[in-house]
């Protein structure tokens, strides 16, 4: 039986910056998960989600999508696509209302070049997690230097198995204790 059929799934919402790695750390995260059938496999990570031939051919989000993971727990979660660039911020809006935690990825190149998807986030009242992406081309200070509390190289697979550990724990609670554990985690 699955295990997490009782509990209400873990609502993720990857937010940046375009090229900072959404699609691509989902990707990712399905890839680790067991989630993709073998013949369903793509070579480009951020087209589990990139679906459209817009969005491939441009390579970039259009289209807020959900992917729900069950995870090695048993647990199930829902990661929510969204687009990077600012005239689709609307569809950002759309989606953070209603999710349990945003993960605001960064990478040396962009910097805090989120803060407009974490003000929003914070409007809506939802716990704001830093990650950094492309982390295999950077020295491990960086990290610290852009307060993540994650570094992940999405197609290396570098720092993927720490962030579903993390998910894995937070899927697992509910309501007020969930909100504390991802609170733990919150930047500033
Ligand atoms: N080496 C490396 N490349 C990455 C990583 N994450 C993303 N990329 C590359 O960066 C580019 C942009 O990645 P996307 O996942 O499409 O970025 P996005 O944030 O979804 O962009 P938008 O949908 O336009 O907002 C692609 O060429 C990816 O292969 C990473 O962790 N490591
Ligand atoms: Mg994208």
């Amino acid at each position: 039986m699955d295990t997490s059929d009782m509990i209400t799934p873990l609502k993720v919402i990857f937010a940046g910056v375009p090229d900072v790695g959404k699609s691509t750390l989902i990707g990712s995260l399905l890839q680790h998960t067991g989630s993709v059938f073998d013949d369903q496999r793509q070579s480009d990570l951020a087209h589990y989600t990139d679906g459209l031939q817009s969005e491939q051919a441009e390579g970039r989000t259009i289209d807020v999508s959900y992917r729900t993971v069950i995870l090695p727990n048993g647990y199930r979660t829902i990661l929510i696509d969204t687009p990077g660039h600012t005239e689709l911020l609307t569809n950002f809006v759309s989606g953070v209302s209603g999710a349990d935690l945003v993960l605001a990825l960064c990478s040396t190149e962009t910097m805090y070049g989120s803060s407009i998807h974490v003000r929003i986030a914070r409007d809506f009242n939802v716990p704001v997690i830093r990650v950094l992406t492309k982390a295999d081309s950077i020295r491990r200070e960086a990290a610290t230097y852009l307060q993540s509390r994650f570094a992940v190289d999405s197609v290396s697979g570098t720092g993927v198995p720490r962030l579903i550990s993390f998910l894995e724990h937070a899927a697992l609670l509910q309501g007020q204790q969930r909100r504390a554990y991802l609170e733990e985690f919150t930047d500033g």
